[in-house]
Order: structure tokens, then C-alpha cells, then sequence
């Protein structure tokens, strides 16, 4: 029997910081997963580093369920964003390793293709209303079929989610940005600017919208039922997803479609707005929660209740995750849209291999496992460097309260 011989926990930045965990069989056949939690990268190095892989020498790499269940539950200190991404780190470079063995790649091993390829949305974004315009023009013109808008909302320094060069990098400051918030000024408008890309664009595209947390429950509930005639593909995360029922809430009031999940970590959290019917469509990732294992479940658990796939995927989730993304898309029976912004030339560079891009949507490799390599010598020519993402402050001076 094969065993692990070695694990080891990579850090770099091509352009933003990523962990990448490594293990390596003793047949030498080595397997990749992301460990990146934005902000906190160092957090789940440490946690993979001095409490992971000293219990993961002299495994076998093919128990995979097994694994995952003596990690979670041999932890006592079970969920939580860097348990379960160190975790998901493991488990996905074992479905790697899984998959090299077996000379499949890693969708092979999940069933197979449900569909052909993975439907995936772009970001466009804009400093204001024109911009916003002409960069869904761009993107219409390379192909996307789904496309997220957010312009900066007028009077406000810093609007979240919108992207200022080529690459969309809400974690860029060295210390966090402080930026101001208004949710009066956000909702006069935001449902104008969706109705302009309506206008202009017409219905023969999916659109999309990120609220980022920033309202309460009534407010969304308004928000839902202001952009009803526009026909969203989705509003994501309009309330804080800690607060289960306050999407009851804002599914009385609205039909727009809701996606929540992307900072949510275990089927444990997505659970009521799942069983309860409050959501549409899950964000939760292979890399934030728990790895292919757990993500598998939490889906499975949605296919019951009617909820489909959304999962996170902005430039924070490195190409290992998308890898690992595809695989699961393309094999679930409940799979909806992925999120894809794609990433520095520089990130390229050391992650190679990722999946292939075609007229919007996402076609895994066929080579056996993930199909990602990972380049030590480009790796080491991008050092890490503590990178936070912006906090918000309302006009009054006090610190946002979503
Ligand atoms: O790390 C935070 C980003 O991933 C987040 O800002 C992106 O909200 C986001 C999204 O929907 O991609
Ligand atoms: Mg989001």
C-alpha cells in the first residue's frame, strides 16, 4: 500500500496570495489542493502545517472519506472557515492523487458528465453607469452568457465588487481600506443601472447581482421586488447568511432568485435555507467548504429541496480550485452557474493547466486527476505580502452593521 511521505504547505503571491497544499505518495504521485482564505491565508498554513500534516504522514492516500471524517471529527473543533478549508486543502489533493492512480480525471471518479460544459458568469463592472455598459459589451463580445453588473455607487469612495485595472482585487492594501457606505444611496441606483443593462442588452443574457451582504432583510425584500421586471438570474448574499430566517423574510416579499453561501462553510449552516426552501442557488466551494467530500453533500442535500449550484469562484479561489470546481459542476445533477473571473497572467504561470474557456463556459482536462502543475521555480519568484480586503464604514462614521 501506497502511503503519504510528504506534505507540504506553499505560499506565494503572483499577484494576490495563494496556499496550495502538497502531498506526495510514496509511489510519487503528488496531488494539489487550495488552502487560500483570503486575508487569513496564514491562518490555514499554519493550521495545515503544524496540526495537519504531522497526522497525515504514513496514511493512505486512497482512504479519502476516511480522512475527511478523522480530520472533522478528530479535530473536536468542528466547522469554521480555516478548519474547514485546511480540510477541503486535504481532500481535494487526495481526489487528485485519486485520480492520477487511477489514470481518470477527477470528474471521472464523481460519475462522470451530467452535461457538456459548466455555464460560468463573468464580472463587469464600472466607476459609473457608461463604463459598467461598455464592459458588458466587452464581455458579450467575448462570449459570456451570464454576466454579474456592479457600477460604483455615485458620492461613495471605494464601491466593493467593482474592479479598478483588468483584474477584479477587492484584497489590495497592505492594512484594510476603509471605505463608506450608504444602503439609501445604493438602492436609489443600483435598480437603475440593471435596468440600463436590460436596455441595451435585452434578455437574451443572464444577469446577475451581488448585494454583498449590505442590507437588512426589509430593505431586501424591497430591493428583490424593485428589479423583478429585469428578470435576475440571481441577488446574491442581499442579507448576511449567519441570519438563516431573515431570508423567510425577503422570500415573502420578492420572486427574484436568491443565492447565498459563499462564506458559509458545512452543510450545517446552509441547512435551513435549504430544507426551508429560503434560497435558489448555493455558493458554497470545494474550497471553503470542506473540500469535493463535504461539497458533494451539500449539494445533494439541495438537489432534495429544488436549490441549485451557484459556487463562489472570484480571483481569491486559485486555479486548483477551479479545477476542482469543474469537475463537481460537470458531474451534479443540480448544477446551476459558477463563477469565473480567471486570473493574473502571473498566476498562470505557476498554476498551469487550468481549465479551458470557450463562448462562457468551463471544460475540464481530461488528463488523469485535477490536470493542474504546479511551478516551484515561477511560485518562488512572487513572495508572499499581507494583503486585507476593504471594511466599510456608514456615513455617520460607524462601522457598517451587516
Ligand atoms: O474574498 C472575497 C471575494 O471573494 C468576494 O469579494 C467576491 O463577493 C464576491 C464574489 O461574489 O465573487
Ligand atoms: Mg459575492
Amino acid at each position: 500500500m501506497a502511503t503519504i511521505d510528504r506534505v507540504e504547505v506553499l505560499v506565494t503571491s503572483p499577484g494576490r496570495n495563494f496556499v496550495t497544499l502538497r502531498i506526495s505518495t510514496s509511489d510519487g504521485v503528488t496531488g494539489l489542493g487550495d488552502a487560500t482564505l483570503n486575508g487569513r491565508e496564514l491562518a490555514v498554513a499554519a493550521y495545515l502545517e503544524e496540526h495537519l500534516a504531522p497526522l497525515l504522514i504514513g496514511r493512505d492516500p486512497a482512504r479519502i472519506e476516511d480522512t475527511w471524517q478523522y480530520l472533522y471529527k478528530g479535530a473536536y473543533w468542528r466547522r469554521g472557515p480555516v478548519t474547514m478549508t485546511a480540510i477541503a486543502a486535504v481532500d481535494v489533493a487526495l481526489w487528485d492523487i485519486k485520480g492520477k492512480v487511477a489514470g481518470l480525471p477527477v470528474y471521472q471518479l464523481l460519475g462522470g458528465r451530467s452535461r457538456d460544459g459548466v455555464l460560468v458568469y463573468c464580472h463587469a463592472s464600472g466607476r459609473d453607469v457608461e463604463s459598467l455598459l461598455d464592459d458588458v459589451a466587452a464581455y458579450r463580445e467575448r462570449g459570456f452568457q451570464a454576466i454579474r453588473a456592479q457600477a460604483a455607487v455615485p458620492g461613495l469612495s471605494g464601491s466593493y465588487g467593482v474592479r479598478k485595472g483588468a483584474f477584479y482585487e477587492p484584497a489590495a492594501t497592505s492594512l484594510p481600506d476603509e471605505q463608506a457606505w450608504s444602503t439609501e444611496a445604493y438602492l436609489d441606483f443600483a435598480p437603475g443601472y440593471l435596468a440600463k443593462v436590460r436596455e441595451r442588452f435585452g434578455f437574451g443574457m443572464h444577469l446577475l447581482h451581488d448585494v454583498h451582504h449590505r442590507l437588512t432583510p426589509i430593505e431586501a425584500a424591497r430591493f428583490g421586488r424593485s428589479v423583478e421586471e429585469l428578470r435576475l438570474f440571481w441577488m446574491e448574499d442581499p442579507t448576511p447568511a449567519e441570519n438563516q430566517e431573515a431570508f423567510r423574510l425577503i422570500r415573502q416579499h420578492t420572486t427574484t432568485p436568491i443565492a447565498t453561501g459563499e462564506v458559509l462553510n458545512s452543510i450545517w449552516d446552509v441547512r435551513r435555507l435549504i430544507t426551508e426552501q429560503l434560497i435558489d442557488y448555493v455558493r458554497t466551494t470545494v474550497v471553503h467548504a470542506g473540500g469535493i467530500t463535504h461539497l458533494r453533500r451539500i449539494f445533494d442535500l439541495a438537489a432534495l429541496y429544488h436549490v441549485r449550484t451557484g459556487s463562489h469562484g472570484a480571483t481569491d479561489l486559485s486555479p486548483v480550485t477551479t479545477a476542482a470546481a469543474v469537475a463537481v459542476d460537470i458531474s451534479v445533477p443540480n448544477f446551476g452557474i459558477q463563477e469565473h473571473m480567471g486570473h493574473t497572467p502571473e498566476t498562470y504561470e505557476v498554476f498551469r493547466g487550468t481549465p479551458r474557456l470557450e463562448n462562457g463556459m468551463l471544460y475540464p482536462s481530461d488528463e488523469p486527476g485535477l490536470g493542474i502543475e504546479y511551478d516551484d521555480e515561477a511560485a518562488a519568484r512572487f513572495p508572499y505580502e499581507p494583503r486585507y480586503l476593504p471594511i466599510a464604514r456608514r456615513l455617520d462614521g460607524s462601522m457598517h452593521d451587516w
